[in-house]
C-alpha cells in the first residue's frame, strides 16, 4: 500500500468522520447506538473493530514515520560489526594504492549514491539524489564549520558519514580512500598528472579552458586557471549537479568544472606536510591546514580546492566534485597523525576560537556537529578518536 493512500482509506474508514461509508465497510452505519451494543456478539465485534481500528492507526504510523526522511538519521559510520571496541577498522588507503577493482568498486559506489532518490528533499528543494544530500548539507553547515575550530571536527565526521553510506546504501565494502597530494609535489612530478585525474582508473582531469569572464556570474573563479569549463572525461564527466554553485539548494542543473591551478603544486610539498605537522596546538594546526586566514597562506586546505579549481574551489557546493571526499580524508589524515604524535593532550585538544555563530566563544569538545538528517548529531568529543566510539577507521 502507498503511503499516499492510507490516510484515504482511513477517511473512509474513521467512525468520527461522517463520509459516507461504501457497502465493503465492516462498521456499521450506526455505530454507538445503544441497542446494538446490547448484543454481545455485536459488542465484541464493536469491541475487535475498535481493537483493530487503533492497531492499523499505530501501524500506519509507524510505516509513516519510517518512511520519512525527518524520522531518523540516514547514515552513520562503519562501526564494527563484531565488537565494540573497533577490533577490526575499515582501513583507508591512499588512491594509487588501491588495485583497478577496488578503484572502480569506489567509483561505482559513487555513481550508485547519484542514482539513489534524494530523502531531504523537503530541507533541501533541488536535490535529487543522496549524493546531492551530502552536497546540500554540506551548503547548509558551511558557515558554522569554516573559520573555525569546528573545520576538522566537522570534515571527519562527514566523510566518515559519506563513507557509511557508500557502504550502507550502496553495497561498497572497502574505505574511503585519500588523496596525498605531496606525492604529486616530488621532484620531476606533474601534479596535474596526478592518478586521480586519470580518466580511466581516476575522476578525470581539467575543464577546457573558459576565461572567468565567460563563465556563469556565481561559478567561484580564480584568475589564472587553465580550466574553467565543464569537464569532459572520466566516469563525471556527464554528471549533473542540482544545487549550488555557491550556497543555493533550489535546482539549477549544471556540471561539473574543474579550473587547475598547477601554481599550487608548491603548497602540497613534503617540506610545507611536515612543518604543517610540527604546529604545536591545535589551534595553530587548524588555521595553518584550513589556511584562509592570510591571503598569502593557502594552506593544505586552500591549496587543494584552488588547485583543482571549478565545482571544488567552491566553499559551498564543493562536495559536488567527488574529488572533496578524497581531499578531506587526506586532511583527516594529517590531523590524525598529528595527534597520534601527543596523544595524551591532543586527543582532548580542538581549543580554538569560533568566530562564527551564537556560541562565539572557544570551541570545547562539547561543541555539536550537526549533519542535519543525513546522521545523528555528535559532539566533538565523539570523534577525537578515529578507532574508538563511534568512528571505526584507520589509515594506512
Ligand atoms: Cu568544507
Amino acid at each position: 500500500m502507498s503511503p499516499r493512500s492510507i490516510p484515504l482509506h482511513f477517511s473512509r474508514m474513521h467512525p468520527w468522520h461522517n463520509t459516507p461509508l461504501t457497502s465493503s465497510s465492516p462498521h456499521p452505519p450506526t455505530p454507538c447506538n445503544p441497542r446494538q451494543l446490547l448484543s454481545p456478539s455485536h459488542a465484541l465485534k464493536h469491541t475487535l473493530f475498535h481493537l483493530s481500528m487503533v492497531l492499523t492507526l499505530i501501524a500506519t504510523l509507524l510505516l509513516l514515520l519510517s518512511l520519512s526522511p525527518y524520522s531518523e538519521a540516514l547514515d552513520a559510520p562503519y562501526t564494527d560489526p563484531k565488537s565494540k571496541n573497533c577490533s577490526a577498522p575499515l582501513l583507508r588507503k591512499e588512491w594509487r594504492a588501491l588495485n583497478v577493482s577496488e578503484q572502480t568498486a569506489y567509483i561505482s559506489a559513487i555513481r550508485c549514491l547519484t542514482a539513489q532518490p534524494s530523502a531531504l528533499r523537503k530541507l533541501l528543494p533541488g536535490s535529487q539524489s543522496r549524493f546531492d544530500d551530502f552536497q546540500g548539507v554540506h551548503i547548509l553547515q558551511m558557515e558554522n564549520v569554516h573559520l573555525n575550530g569546528r573545520f576538522l571536527p566537522w570534515h571527519r565526521y562527514f566523510t566518515a558519514v559519506w563513507e557509511g553510506a557508500l557502504r550502507g546504501s550502496c553495497g561498497y565494502r572497502g574505505s574511503q580512500p585519500y588523496w596525498d597530494w605531496s606525492l604529486d609535489s616530488k621532484e620531476g612530478s606533474t601534479w596535474a598528472e596526478s592518478p586521480v585525474f586519470s580518466n580511466t582508473t581516476g575522476f578525470g582531469g581539467n575543464g577546457p579552458y573558459v576565461p572567468c569572464s565567460e563563465q556563469p556570474y556565481e561559478s567561484p573563479c580564480v584568475m589564472n586557471g587553465t580550466g574553467g569549463g565543464c569537464i569532459t572525461n572520466g566516469p563525471f564527466a556527464n554528471l549533473t549537479l542540482h544545487m549550488g554553485p555557491g550556497g543555493r539548494v533550489e535546482r539549477n542543473d549544471h556540471c561539473i568544472t574543474r579550473d587547475f591551478h598547477p601554481y599550487v603544486q608548491d603548497w602540497f610539498s613534503e617540506q610545507e606536510v611536515n612543518s604543517t605537522l610540527n604546529e604545536k596546538g591545535f589551534e595553530s594546526l587548524w588555521r595553518r591546514i584550513e589556511g584562509i586566514f592570510e591571503v598569502r597562506q593557502l594552506g593544505l586546505h586552500g591549496a587543494g580546492h584552488l588547485g583543482v579549481g571549478g565545482t571544488l574551489a567552491d566553499v559551498y557546493s564543493s562536495p559536488g566534485d567527488p574529488l572533496f571526499y578524497l581531499h578531506h580524508a587526506n586532511l583527516d589524515r594529517l590531523w590524525w597523525e598529528w595527534q597520534q604524535k601527543d596523544p595524551e593532550r591532543r586527543y582532548t585538544d580542538v581549543s580554538s576560537p569560533d568566530m562564527q555563530g551564537r556560541e562565539a566563544g572557544r570551541v570545547t569538545l562539547n561543541y555539536e556537529l550537526n549533519m542535519e538528517k543525513l546522521a545523528k548529531k555528535v559532539i566533538i568529543e565523539d570523534i577525537m578518536k578515529i578507532n574508538d566510539g563511534i568512528l571505526c577507521y584507520n589509515y594506512v
